[in-house]
């Protein structure tokens, strides 16, 4: 038996599931089928999920794991093997060593639905969880055990929170890597979508629909990171299903994973707004965000500006989204805004109705800093007009 594997990770310059820099540019259901027609066996490696069989495969998501789920029955072999994934569900070690060995899986596919092979080239896998042994990595030792109470206690009276310095200064480096990478477009992934600044720093004058718009450090915002492996792994740190844990009773879904950047002397004014209401298209309400700052965020470079206690308000309109001018004057917001400025590898929760801003950035260098909206997967997708989403699992019960 020889054994192959692809190279998906950090730092490798992919795009989707494809290596640029490999001569043969393939997947591994390609590169299976085409070696499984020398006659030998192979074997291929799936750096994997050890939470979820097919890691996001149901989702949508596009990484090497998914890959092979949409292109074989690896999906199927995995279900069976339940009592790996509730041990590692149920683990408190960030360090997975065990694996899965599946015999004869056939490949079915070259890469999505519309490619079907006429011979299923029949290739072994061994799954192996890559993710959580780079969990283990991505935040501050103490971040294990930090005690979370107080932190809930202010989040619930507040409707914001400070968690504190929790990630790695390497994750950090390579999370920022990766967003300048998706910005100049030398990584790609179906799907991704991008907001550019508006050019005047005026909210009122952003461009709605146009997308990537070509290479530039002035996107405010980069949406549906959990495509890219990197992004993926870090929000699926231990820390962030404690957090969740507190507030959600079911299996973690995400709503959105967005970058909000301001690039050095650049940005664009975010006015008050609320997270959630009906032009979210959801049969329930969200009500926890998870924000790190990437960099610094000071007052100069646009940090997060909130209205203390504005959540137990409620939504201002049913609509959700933009606090109106008349709104906010009525509340007397001025009177009562306060800044938050935070460092970087700093996590700050925010409460998805807590009136929130943030201003441009006079500095001379960016302020990045990734959201993650979590919910429980009981609430759906209820817009009418397109099929319904299907939202990413993040955490999921034993
Ligand atoms: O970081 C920002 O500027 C805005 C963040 C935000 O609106 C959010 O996390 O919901």
């Amino acid at each position: 038996m020889r054994a192959f594997l692809r190279r998906h990770w950090a730092g490798a310059p992919v795009s989707a599931n494809r290596c640029l820099a490999c001569p043969c540019c393939e997947t591994t259901g390609e590169a299976g089928q085409r070696l499984a027609l020398g006659g030998a066996q192979w074997v291929a490696l799936n750096f994997a999920s050890a939470k979820n069989p097919g890691g996001g495969f149901l989702g949508g998501a596009k990484a090497l794991e998914e890959d092979m789920a949409r292109a074989s029955a690896l999906y199927h072999c995995l279900l069976r093997q339940s009592e790996y994934y509730t041990i590692n569900r149920a683990g408190n070690s960030m360090l997975c060593t065990d694996h899965i060995y599946s015999p004869l899986v056939p490949f079915f596919r070259i890469r999505g639905p519309a490619q079907p092979v006429r011979v299923p080239a029949l290739l072994c896998a061994v799954t192996c969880a890559a993710q959580l042994c780079y969990t283990a990595r991505v935040l501050l030792p103490h971040a294990q055990s930090l005690p979370l109470e107080d932190v809930m206690a202010h989040f619930h009276a507040h409707g914001w929170a400070r968690v504190g310095r929790v990630v790695q200064e390497d994750t950090l480096a390579a999370l920022r890597a990766r967003t300048k990478e998706m910005m100049l477009g030398t990584v790609h992934y179906d799907g991704l979508f991008f907001q550019h600044d508006s050019g005047s720093g005026k909210y009122e004058d952003l461009q709605i629909k146009q997308g990537f718009v070509g290479p530039s450090l002035h996107y405010r915002k980069i949406e549906k990171l959990e495509l890219d492996p990197l992004f993926r792994a870090f929000m699926n740190n231990a820390l962030f299903e404690r957090i969740a844990r507190t507030e959600i009773p079911g299996d973690v879904v995400l709503y959105r994973a967005v970058l909000f950047a301001k690039a050095a002397h650049g940005g664009t004014h975010l006015p008050w707004h609320q997270d959630g209401g009906i032009f979210w298209g959801l049969s329930g309400q969200p009500t926890l965000q998870i924000w790190t700052a990437l960099d610094d965020a000071s007052a100069e470079s646009g940090c997060l500006e909130v209205v203390p206690g504005s959540h137990r308000g409620g939504l201002v309109t049913r609509l959700g989204g933009v606090v109106h001018d008349t709104a906010a004057r009525a509340a007397n917001a001025e009177d009562h805004v306060i800044k938050i400025p935070a460092r970087a590898g700093e996590v700050l929760l925010i409460h998805n109705h807590l009136w929130h801003r943030s201003g441009v950035n006079v500095t001379d260098v960016p302020r990045r800093a990734l959201t993650l909206c979590l919910m429980d997967s009981s609430i759906r997708c209820v817009r009418k007009k397109r099929a319904p989403r299907v939202f990413f699992p993040l955490f999921q019960r034993a």
